[in-house]
């Protein structure tokens, strides 16, 4: 068996992947996308035009999309890590929240982010004002699923979690999550401490001075 994960430390979707294969416990090299060394980049072209990362190499076959990582890892490589349930109608919600924290978290928070690094004549005031109007909807409405929820889809931490810890780590530090919202709080603070997603805040500090709006002094 031969997995190799192309990926940067500090890239959100990277660590959704990263989550579930500290979680599982399986082995693997990094590829390290750094702007020092092209030839990363070059490979992971190669590998996926559309120049997207994580890309998980499993002896020699790429594999896309943070999500797809996930289940591949559960369907090629199992562990003690399940990320959806088997029953094909229980996997379903699971599946939903995933799709809910990449689509309404993920993608508003990196909108914001993206932003600052745009020459100001070329900044979107209208699309950033847009994606925290999603996120405010977004913490509304996740804020009542987890009432007397552990994880995002109850008492087993699985795929919506690997996609909701950084998603709700980054989109905090652009659009906070106020007192109105108890549950997400403390979900948030729950996943910061799941020793996985603990591991890839520490691993992906050291780059922390590169976050374009500047990172807050916390978490
Ligand atoms: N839908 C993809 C999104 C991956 C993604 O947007 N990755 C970011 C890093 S967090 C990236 O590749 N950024 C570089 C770029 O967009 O050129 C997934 O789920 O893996």
């Amino acid at each position: 068996m031969s997995l190799t994960l192309f990926a940067h430390p500090f890239s959100s979707y990277c660590q959704k992947a990263l989550i579930a294969l500290y979680e599982n416990g399986t082995a693997f090299g990094y590829r390290l996308l750094s702007a020092d060394d092209p030839g990363a980049f070059a490979e992971l072209t190669a590998l996926w035009p559309l120049r997207k990362f994580p890309v998980l190499v499993d002896d020699g076959r790429a594999i896309v999309e943070a999500t797809i990582i996930i289940e591949h890892l559960a369907l090629h490589h199992p562990g003690r890590f399940r990320p959806v349930p088997e029953d094909a109608r229980a996997a379903l919600p699971v599946r939903m929240l995933d799709r809910f924290f990449d689509n309404y978290v993920m993608t508003p928070m990196q909108k914001i982010v993206g932003d600052f690094i745009r020459r100001p004549e070329a900044r979107d005031a209208q699309g950033v004002a847009e994606a925290h109007a999603t996120l405010d909807a977004a913490y509304r409405w996740i804020e009542g699923v987890l009432a007397g929820r552990r994880w995002a889809s109850g008492e087993v931490f699985g795929l919506a979690d690997c996609a909701a810890a950084p998603a709700l780590f980054y989109a905090d530090w652009v659009h906070e999550i106020g007192a109105e919202f108890p549950n997400l709080r403390a979900y948030r603070s729950r996943l910061l401490a799941r020793p996985s997603f603990a591991r890839c805040v520490e691993e992906a500090r050291p780059y922390r001075p590169l976050f374009p709006p500047g990172a807050p002094d916390r978490d």
